[in-house]
This record gives structure tokens, sequence and C-alpha cells, in this order.
């Protein structure tokens, strides 16, 4: 029997009956169980050494099609699926969404996990099974509105293990259970998601909107992925789910040392932990509490420990470096304290300097830090982000330790961010340069030599717009808005922050529709498309949603511009938007204040799917801009350095712009518009504009002009088509470097020396 009569005797042994008979769901019910088996049948990535990429974050989007890419059975799935009269798309929408993640480090995370097993690496991830994940975003009078966002159940790639372990707090004893995703590699072969959780956590007590009681740990700890920290219990909760998540993972770790027999004085020789920001720090004290109650030496366990972690940071933002009172720690998991007094005070006599210590003086433990001092690399996520680590954030730390500090800059996986979401550019690419760059990305570098072809560049042009008239019909089914798919589609997707500036587009979006309405109309209609969650805590966050939401209406009423302007902010975004946007993109916008975002992963994502960026030399943006070249992107703004001195100096003034400039006047003025007071929420509105004038922390306004005009040319020059395709072809062909198949190799070589 081929792959396909299988899928069929399979769709027989569970419904009795033939393709043609059977429903969406009963289709998609077959595959996953028919893919299940060949992911349990998959052979397992072993080795002496063992990586554990440890987690709370894994934003692994739907894995139906990703599976059977990676299992090599994607095209005869297509015709089983099509064989009972459906495509695999409408299978797909089935499938739940698991929102284990929130943005760039979670869905980092699910790229690494598929790129480790492709490269053959012994490797898991190890996190938290959270039931409601983060919150469902639903918008209800021109304000983000949050839901929980259950995501299991009966069908689930998930299996249920037999792995238990106990975790001790300090009043009470819980048992986790152990749940696990099989990850595929390209090579068809499996590492493991292992997932925990605790058998009595109840969904029921999530009152309304996400509200529950947060001091019933037993029934609320994995409910949700940052239950809200807006007050003492929640950042309490936090603390929990990390001492839970890493206590399973270091009894995980020495619980696979035991069964293969290694002793675990060769802790080092046999493992590797990767700590995915500061969340799973106390990793560290945990193995070393773990190692000595089995009767080795403090300065024994210590050293190993030092030998078998590695530290990813992730944010130079001071309010997202993690400081727990130690008094937190003392409440939640005591036998944690003495050892992080010692370690504090190892770090002390390594270094006399207090900026560097563990425990500083009002007693708040800076998990950053003990991550740097007791593990053996320290990496940052792009060249810039390294950089400003080393001369700024951490130079106190890269002066004690110059060779742990190395730049991994970040990847995405081509699988699910080329093959899956643009089946249409995968197969011309196959067809213009062969398909060898599926197992090598640098081979995309073979497309450039086609640039000047008219039939290469009006192919690119007509996949383009196929997949633009995909995304407008999707936005009108799901939220009734007309996208003219003749517009130029310019996307702004991320988690929405001040220092990612989605306010700053905003106020783009005002000036346009303010010269519209004075007569200078666009050479061709703009489609400004929004997708964004905001943490439930961060008011003035939720307030931009507000704003963006409320100008898209107010445009899309208003005759005299909606036939040239329209504002989308697309509803709950997830990666399986992410999947429909980024091949639809004209114009990628990674506008963040300079310094401030680490990488970015979604303008890699963009670029790879034929998007000229628009940004500001920050992140990953700064590497774009080299392999591409002037010509074949669009940045505007001031420098690094110059942000950065602005902060020293503490010399910004967003009032002396606004007060001295009168195009900044007027655009931001417009925000409390009467017409935008009529429809929107005027407190938010007024929260936003007098932010902007008195605070504007990540200076939009002083980047707006430089935004303003370095826009309008990009749009001037989507006009040369000629042109703009030969961009599309460089962006496309630079982007095998954003591979996160080289950076895991990067990563294997450096750090980890797997196999
Ligand atoms: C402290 C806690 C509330 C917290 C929760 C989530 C802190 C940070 C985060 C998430 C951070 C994050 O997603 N960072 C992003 O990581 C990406 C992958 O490295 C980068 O590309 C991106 O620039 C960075 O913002």
């Amino acid at each position: 029997m081929n792959t396909e009569q299988q899928m069929t005797a399979k769709a027989e042994a569970l419904f009795h009956k033939g393709p043609a008979a059977l429903t969406k769901e009963e289709v998609y019910a077959t595959l996953l169980a028919f893919t299940k088996e060949a992911l349990a049948d998959a052979p397992k990535i072993t080795g002496d050494k063992k990586l554990y990429y440890i987690s709370a974050e894994f934003l692994i989007g739907k894995l139906l099609s990703n599976n059977l890419i990676n299992l090599g059975i994607y095209n005869d799935a297509k015709a089983f699926v099509e064989q009972a009269g459906y495509t695999l798309p409408e299978i797909e929408e089935i499938e739940a969404e698991p929102s284990l993640g929130n943005g760039g480090l979670g869905r980092l995370a699910a790229c690494f996990l598929d790129s480790i097993a492709t490269l053959d690496l012994p490797g898991d991830g190890v996190g938290l099974n959270y039931h409601l994940g983060l919150f469902r975003q639903q918008f209800e009078n021109h304000r983000q509105v949050e839901y929980p966002n259950p995501w299991i159940s009966s069908e689930t790639w998930e299996n249920r293990t037999d792995v238990h372990f106990e975790v001790s707090f300090k009043d009470f004893t819980v048992t986790s259970s152990m749940y696990t995703i099989d990850v595929a590699g390209y090579n068809q072969k499996v590492n493991a998601l292992n997932l925990f959780d605790l058998d009595s956590v109840d969904d029921s007590i999530v009152t309304d909107s996400i509200n529950f009681d947060k001091e019933e740990i037993k029934k609320n700890l994995t409910l949700f992925l940052y239950p809200d920290d807006g007050d003492e219990a929640g950042r309490r909760l936090r603390v929990y789910q990390q001492y839970f998540m890493v206590s399973n993972a270091a009894q995980l770790i020495l619980k696979e040392m035991d069964d293969k027999g290694y002793p675990i004085e060769e802790l080092s020789q046999h493992v590797v932990v990767q700590i995915n920001d500061t969340h799973p720090s106390m990793v560290i004290p945990e193995l070393i509490r773990l190692l000595t109650a089995r009767g080795m030496s403090f300065k024994a366990a210590v050293k190993q420990v030092e030998n078998t972690c590695a530290y990813t940071n992730h944010t130079i933002l001071a309010e997202a470096l993690e400081k727990w009172p130690s008094q937190y720690l003392e409440d939640i998991c005591p036998q944690l304290m003495p050892i992080i007094k010692q370690l504090d005070e190892i770090a002390r006599t390594r270094s006399s300097n207090p900026a560097t210590a563990i425990i500083d003086q009002d007693g708040r433990v800076h998990m950053a830090h003990m991550d740097i001092h007791f593990s053996q690399s320290t990496n940052g996520v792009a060249a810039i982000h390294t950089d400003i680590l080393k001369n700024e954030e951490l130079h106190d730390f890269y002066e004690l330790y110059p060779e742990r500090f190395n730049n991994k800059t970040n990847g995405v996986t081509f699988r699910r961010w080329l093959i899956a979401c643009n089946p249409q550019l995968t197969a011309f690419l196959d067809r213009k340069i062969g398909d060898g760059w599926k197992q090598n990305a640098d081979l995309l570098e073979e497309f450039e030599s086609l640039k000047n072809d008219a039939g290469v560049q009006a192919q690119l042009q007509a996949i383009k717009q196929e997949k633009k008239n995909e995304l407008s019909t999707y936005i009108y089914n799901h939220q009734n808005i007309v996208v003219n798919p003749d517009s130029i589609y310019d996307i702004q997707i991320k988690r929405l922050h001040e220092y990612k500036r989605q306010q700053m587009n905003a106020l783009y979006i005002i000036d346009k529709y303010l010269r519209i309405k004075n007569g200078e109309i666009p050479a061709r209609p703009i489609t400004c498309i929004f997708g964004a969650k905001a943490a439930p805590a961060y008011l003035l966050a939720k307030d931009i949603i507000s704003l963006i939401l409320t100008l898209g209406d107010l445009i899309r009423n208003d005759p005299e511009v909606s036939p040239y302007l329209n504002v989308v902010m697309v509803e709950n975004y997830n990666v399986t938007l992410a999947e429909k946007l980024i091949p639809a993109a004209d114009v990628s916008e990674q506008i963040s204040l300079a310094s401030k975002e680490a990488s970015g992963t979604s303008n890699m994502k963009f670029m790879l799917n034929g998007a000229v960026t628009l940004g500001t030399d920050d992140g990953a943006n700064v590497e774009i801009h080299e392999l591409v070249g002037d010509d074949n992107i669009f940045i505007f703004g001031v420098d690094s350095d110059t942000v950065i001195n602005h902060y020293k100096n503490a010399d910004y003034s967003s009032r002396q712009i606004y007060e001295s400039d009168p195009v900044v006047k007027r655009t931001v003025d417009f925000i409390t518009d009467p017409a935008m007071m009529a429809i929107g929420d005027p407190e938010a509105l007024t929260r936003v504009k007098n932010d902007m004038i008195n605070k504007d922390w990540f200076m939009a306004l002083l980047d707006l002009h430089a935004y303003i005009d370095e826009k309008d040319k990009c749009f001037a020059a989507y006009e040369d088509r000629q042109a703009w395709a030969e961009k599309m072809i460089v962006n496309i062909s630079k982007a095998g470097y954003f591979s996160s198949d080289r950076t895991i190799a990067q990563y294997n070589q450096d750090i980890w020396h797997l196999k």
C-alpha cells in the first residue's frame, strides 16, 4: 500500500467509510491519527550528549502541515484530502493553535526545535503545558478584550507519559505529569517537546474574562502563560510556575542520566542546558540542590552546573530583566535560597563590583547575573544586540568573562515560513533554481542571477498577487472588512510595545489621512495592516490598539479617504495568521527605536517571502541591510549610539519637538480630534496623546519626520514595478543566512558540542 492508500485504510478503520463520505473533521482526525503513528514509529535522535532547551514559551503553531512536510508525506496527504473532496487549507482550519507563547522568544524556541531535529542533534524542549495559553484577543468598542484560549482537546498532538516528579513548594508538594509532543526534523527523525502539568489544575476557576483566584496554586499553576503580573499575587504565581518548570526539567535531566547509566559526576559531558531568557534561570540552583542531595560536594556541583548551562539574553529593556525579591523565593521555594546566597558569595569573590552581584542591596535576586556567573556562555540574538550587551548593558560582566560572550543571530525555519506558508513561491523557486535550497538555504543566492529576467519578475509578482488576494478574502470572511488587493500591503505584526512603535506607524497614517483630505492623492491605494496583542496589564499598549482601531473605522467611513487608505487590525494575531499575512506583504514594517529590538524575526520571514523592509538600523535589520545593500531596503531614523546618548544624558524632550514642528503637532493633536473622540474611547485616546507629548520614552516623535519621508519614498519606489521586483528577488536570495539551521549549527559549534 502506498501512503495515500494507508491514509484511506486508516479512515476506514476509524469511521467505517470511504474517503468520499468523510466530513472535514473526520479527515482531520484521520490525518492526525496517521501522522501521530508515523511520528511514534520514526527513529529517535540519540547521542552521547543531549541538549535541553528550557523555555517558558514554545509558540509551535499548528502542527499538521509542518509534520506532513517534515515526514515527507505532504503530497500523499494532499491527494488523500482531495480524494475526500477538500483542500488541505480547509482541513488545517480545524486544528486549534496551541497558544504557548506570546511572541518572538517563543516562536524562536519553536523554530529552533525544528532545526535541532533537522540537523540530527539530540535535543528536547522543556516547558509548561498551559491549559489556556496566552489569552484570545477580541475587539469590542475599539478596545482589546481578553478571553481564555483553550486549545487542548481529545484531538491533540500531545501524548501523556508515565513520567511524574514531585515538586516541593514551601507549604505543599505536588506531583507533575509530563506530556510529550514529537518534533520531527526534515530528515524524518524525531526529538521531543516535553511539557509539564499538574493534574489538579482546574479550568473552571476562571471566572470572567481571564480572572481567577491567583492564590489557589494547585488549581491555577499551569492555567495561563504570563498570568497578569499587575499585582503581587500574579508575580508570585509566576515564580511558582518558574520553579515548577525548572524543578521538573532538572529531575528529567538527572532521570535520563540515570536511565543511560551515566554517573552524575559526568553531567556536563552528557548534558547541555540552554536557558531561554531568565524565566528558567532557577534551573541553576535547582540542579545544584539535586546534585548535592545525591552526595556531590557543593563545589563539584557548582562546577558541573556551570559547565552544563548556557544563557540566551533576548532584551536590554530593564523591566524585562527579572529580579525577584528574595522574600518571594523564601516563601515559595526556600530550598533554593541558601544555594543562591552561596552563589552570590562566590560571585563576590570573582568580582568586587557590586553591579555584578546576584543579590542586590535591596535583597532582590538578579536572575541574569546568576546566569552569567554560572554558565559557560551568554549570547545575544543579533550582532548589534550582542555589541550593546558587551559595551553597555552587561559591560561589567563582559570585562569579567570576555570569553563567555558570543553572538548567535536568530533565524527562522524555512519549512514553516516558506515551504508550508507559501507553496506557490516554493514551487516557483524549485523550478527556477532547483530544490537544493531546502537542505542548504545558502543556495537561495542562485535566485539573484535572475533578478533582471522580466519573466521571473512577472511570475514573482503574480505569486505575490495571489497571496494578497488570499489574504483579502480571509480578512473579508473573518472581519468583514474589504481590502483592495490592488493596494500596497504594508504590514506591522508583533507584540504591542511602545519600543516597537506601532504608535509612530499610526502617526504616519494620520499624516497621510490629513494630506489626502487636503487633495494629495497617493499614486496607489495603501492598506496598513497591524496584528498585535497587548499584555493585559499594559495600559498604554492597549490604548495604542484602541488608537489604531479607531483610525481604521474613521478612515473606512470617510468616502474622501477610504478609496486611497485603509487601516486593518487583524483580531487575535497568532502564528496561523502570521502564515497568511507574511506571504502577502509588500512592505515589512520594522520600526523599533534603534538599540531596543534585540533581533526581530518577522523581519527575516518577510524578506524570505519577498517583502521589502522599511525599518531602523536595529536588531537583525542591520544584518539584513548589510546583506541586501542600500538599494533593496528602506532605512531611516537616528542610530543606536544617538539613542543611547539621549538616555545617558536624559536630554530628550518630545514636547520640544511637538511644540516646534507643525507637522508633528497636527498629527499628534489629531489623536483627540472630535471626529476621533466621537468614534473611539476618549480616555484611551487622551492618554496616548498625553504620553506622546509629555513622555514618549521610545522617541517616536524624534523619528517621525524621517519615517514619513522614507515611507513615502518606499511607496514611490513601488511604482517602478520592475525595480521593485528586483528588490523582491534580492531579498529572497539573501534570506538564506536567516535560516535557523544556520543559527543552530552555530550554537552547536560554539556552545553545545553535540555529536
Ligand atoms: C519578564 C516577562 C514578562 C517576559 C515575558 C516575555 C519578558 C520577555 C518576554 C519575551 C521576550 C521576547 O519575545 N523577546 C524577543 O525575542 C526575540 C527572539 O530572540 C527577538 O527577536 C526580539 O527582538 C525580542 O524582543
